[in-house]
């Protein structure tokens, strides 16, 4: 201990302003999050869904899952953030914010664009393959299909700017595709043409679930994240050699650890 204690104080202050520059960066980009997804206010949705995000300084890996919306169809899904929206997935006052072309029944529709200014703009597409920039976000040939499904990507690159918002709690996670006339399909039906893609029915881009994503503990709980357990497990022996080293450090160990609880 002794030997310890003046070692670290022999340390040149210089290094050690290195050493916390050199860690500082690094510890901050690092993290996961979570966002537990749930319908979008107005739309007749009746689904649910999850997306679990890991960053490492720019690269970010995802899973995201969906239950209960339209089968056999496509499922925009993106991270959605913006530095003046309100970081939040919208109530129904958002809906008729302003008249929106293509939407022809205002009352029963709630569109991506009212949505925006809880949660933003596109900055990640959520794609199974391929480009994952906003440019994809209408890219309805490389999402998820169906009721019922899960996925999961790496390696994807984001700004410093979207890491930095999604590990402080400011992204939102967004699905898209709602069945309003229920006959099956995205059709034009009552709901008209899509507010974002006049080629694309209304029904394929309006947001059907909507999620925060916050940041979760590192060996937290995350349910369903494999990355998360592995951290736990890692970080176990860990806490469990911290307690043998207190156990057998005795009662001056006990006494230093006191001082610093009450500290
Ligand atoms: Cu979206």
């Amino acid at each position: 201990m002794n030997r310890i204690t003046r070692a670290a104080l022999t340390v040149p202050i210089v290094s050690l302003t290195a050493l916390l520059a050199a860690a500082g960066p690094a510890m901050a980009a690092e993290g996961s999050a979570r966002a537990d997804l749930t319908p979008v206010p107005v739309n007749p949705v009746t689904a649910s869904g999850q997306g679990t995000v890991q960053i490492s300084g720019t690269n970010l890996s995802f899973t995201l899952a969906a239950q209960g919306l339209l089968a056999d169809a496509p499922h925009a899904a993106h991270i959605h953030f913006g530095a003046t929206a309100r970081n939040e997935c919208p109530t129904a006052s958002d809906n008729n914010a302003a008249a929106l072309a293509g939407e022809t029944d205002p009352h029963t529709h709630f569109t991506t664009t009212e949505g925006a200014p809880a949660y933003g703009e596109i900055v990640v597409s959520l794609t199974t393959s391929g480009d994952t920039s906003p440019a994809s976000g209408l890219a309805v040939d490389r999402f998820a299909v169906g009721d019922d499904f899960e996925y999961s990507r790496g390696d994807v690159q984001v700004s410093q700017e979207v890491a930095d918002a999604i590990l402080s709690g400011k992204a939102v996670v967004v699905i898209h595709g709602v069945d309003y006339d229920g006959d099956g399909a995205y059709s034009a039906g009552d709901r008209g043409v899509s507010d974002l893609d006049a080629s694309l029915p209304g029904e394929a881009t309006d947001p059907a679930l909507c999620g925060v994503l916050k940041a979760t503990p590192a060996g937290g709980v995350a349910a369903g994240d494999g990355s998360s357990a592995t951290d736990e497990a890692s970080s176990l022996p860990y806490v469990l050699g911290g307690l043998a080293l207190t156990a057998a450090g005795g009662a001056a160990f006990a006494a230093r650890r006191n001082s610093r609880t009450t500290a």
